[in-house]
């Protein structure tokens, strides 16, 4: 399977045709344990969900296979995938986390881990010099999120994986908002990647997920008993959906990128708006990364507009199609104001300096109409921002 490229793969990796009937889609497998012909002696290998099951193993085949990687499993959702890689670490150990990163991953390593003896050194990560300056000995793992949420910051993976590696660190890249459609750090050198499957994955808006995928047999053995042990399993429906979304990842970033790129030259031009971060902006600082880095610039922007949180607030409240909703990644359209949704567990202080501005608005582009999408925003704008500055 491994020679085909990422569309074939979604379609068919981890999906032969069920083997009793011939069925096509994958049978949700409902079931929590699994008669056995003799004590010890399991039918397929299959004893107990929580350990396995097969719409579970199905996805995870499927989704490994689009990372590249021999390895994957599923969560409950991206934060249990995330405490998964922790278990790799013992107390007493030290991480590195790029610093801008999703507001509930910054609330795990911080009111979670410390608890536990494990430090994080929250770290500009798209900052070579300032990497290397803090991988001392203790840090085990370096945690990339590329490009980051919401600032979309990009860490160059190949390098920081390079100076992790002399150190004996471990590497895992939170691929969320680029999905393997755009983005395969295992190919840059990551140990592990890992998603909230609750996003572009799922695709959907209708499931909560996690996953993990490693080129490692030893990293992947560790996992799947730390998994065993703990739990966070997904349900066999959740598995299903799961890799119904996968089906259609290749279309749907394609669709999510084209409009993102229209929409962020659209908010680029207008005269209410006074920043915009997108990847695929020649005005990114990092446009270069992400062109050597990244197959495509994805479907997230964030932007401010003329005045502050006020007028933010006016224009999240004013749009139609783009939903006033924490999440991303689903065929919808949503519009957010992290400071006070998504980013709300990061304290005020440490938000400003790291440039997450009150008023910053973040957009997950759908796949819906771009011109019905620009007007739904620019009906908003003239909403938010009054009529002297528009
Ligand atoms: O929500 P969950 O599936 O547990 O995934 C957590 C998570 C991890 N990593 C990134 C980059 C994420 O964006 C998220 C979840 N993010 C949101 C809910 C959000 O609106 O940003």
């Amino acid at each position: 399977m491994s020679n085909y490229s990422l569309e074939t793969l979604a379609i068919h990796a981890g999906q032969d045709p069920e083997a009793m009937t011939g069925a096509v889609t994958v049978p949700i497998f409902q079931t929590s344990t699994y008669a056995q012909e003799g004590l010890g002696k399991p039918r397929q290998g299959y004893e107990y969900s929580r350990t396995d099951n097969p719409t579970r193993k199905a996805y995870e085949q499927c989704f490994a296979a689009l990372e590249g990687a021999r390895f994957g499993i599923a969560f409950a959702s991206g934060m249990a995938a995330t405490n998964n890689c922790m278990y790799l670490l013992n107390s007493g150990d030290e991480v590195l986390v790029s610093d801008d990163v999703y507001g509930g991953t910054f609330r795990f390593f911080t009111k979670v881990m410390s608890k536990f003896g494990v430090r994080a050194h929250f770290v500009n990560t798209s900052d070579l010099a300032a990497v290397e300056k803090h991988l001392n000995p203790n840090i085990k793992l370096v945690w990339i999120e590329s490009p980051t949420n919401p600032l979309l910051k990009l860490t160059d993976i190949a390098a920081v994986c390079r100076l992790a590696k002399s150190h004996g660190a471990l590497v895992v890249v939170d691929n969320t908002f680029m999905s393997p459609a755009f983005q395969r750090p295992l190919e840059l050198g990551a140990d592990i990647v890992m998603h909230s499957a609750t996003k572009y994955l799922g695709g959907h808006s209708d499931l909560v997920g996690g996953v993990l995928a490693t080129n490692s047999e030893e990293i992947n053995q560790q996992m799947r008993f730390h998994q065993n042990a703990v739990g966070a399993i997904p349900g066999p429906f959740d598995c299903w959906l799961a890799l119904r979304g996968l089906k259609t990842l290749a279309v749907r970033m394609q669709a999510h990128a084209r409009n993102a790129q229209a929409i962020a030259q659209f908010l680029e031009a207008h005269p209410a708006v006074r920043k915009v971060i997108y990847p695929g902006l020649a005005s990114h600082p990092q446009h270069a990364l992400a062109q050597k880095q990244m197959h495509g610039f994805g479907g997230m922007i964030s932007f401010e507009i003329k005045g502050g949180l006020e007028e933010a607030k006016t224009l999240v409240e004013s749009t139609h199609l783009f939903l006033l909703a924490e999440s991303l990644g689903g065929v919808e359209s949503l519009i957010e104001l992290p400071a006070i949704m998504t980013h709300a567990s990061i304290p005020a202080q440490r938000r400003h300096e790291m440039g997450i501005a009150d008023g910053l608005i973040r957009i997950s582009v759908g796949i819906e109409n771009m011109d019905d999408l620009k007007a739904d925003l620019g009906q908003a704008l003239a909403k938010a921002v009054s009529g002297s500055l528009v």
